[in-house]
């Protein structure tokens, strides 16, 4: 990804070179506010209503997931990415996605699970999902607290990018 200054975090400039990572996943499963912690901002609720595209992260409609006609969108939008990330709340009552969905894509797929610090969380379950989607990475997380997503952050940061690159 191109390299550049911007923004700031903590009031600090920082070096972007992160992977490019798109998030699907249904509904309230927590991409936008995942998207708005890693990136360090405020968190503020905002429904999703088309493409977000930044420039690490590309936070798609919760719709686009569970629609199948629209699903071509995640499809395009995969490709200009370079891990994609399904998303899957720690207290989701089925899984959106079909098993061994991630062969499907041509680009490395990750896991996450957010929002573990839900009231009725089972990460276990999540985790089993993920696994059959075909998911060998997974990264349990909370936008709240903050848990697991210096993991997430890491995963994305490049060879040559400093040890404390965050993503924008
Ligand atoms: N407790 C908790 N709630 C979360 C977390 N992430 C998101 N939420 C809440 O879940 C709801 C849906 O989140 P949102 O990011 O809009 O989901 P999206 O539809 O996947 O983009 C919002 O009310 C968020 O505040 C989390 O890590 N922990
Ligand atoms: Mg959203």
């Amino acid at each position: 990804m191109q390299k550049g200054f911007g923004g700031v975090w903590g009031n600090a400039p920082y070096i972007y070179n992160h992977e490019k990572l798109i998030l699907m996943g249904r509904v309230a499963a927590g991409k936008t506010t995942l998207t708005q912690a890693l990136r360090g901002e405020q968190l503020h609720y905002c429904k999703t209503q088309y493409i977000n595209y930044h420039n690490t992260i590309i936070d798609t409609p919760g719709e686009y997931t569970e629609v199948a006609k629209l699903g071509a969108a995640l499809a395009l939008y995969a490709y200009e990415a370079d891990v994609v990330g399904l998303v899957i709340g720690a207290d989701e009552p089925f899984c959106v996605f079909p098993p061994c969905c991630t062969c499907l894509v041509n680009r490395p797929v990750i896991g996450i699970i957010s929002g573990i610090d839900r009231e009725g969380a089972n990460i276990e379950q999540a985790e089993r999902w993920l696994k059959l989607c075909g998911c060998e990475r997974i990264f349990p997380c909370s936008s709240y607290t903050g848990e697991g997503l210096e993991a997430i952050i890491a995963h994305l940061r490049e060879p040559d990018d400093a040890p404390d690159a965050l993503p924008i």
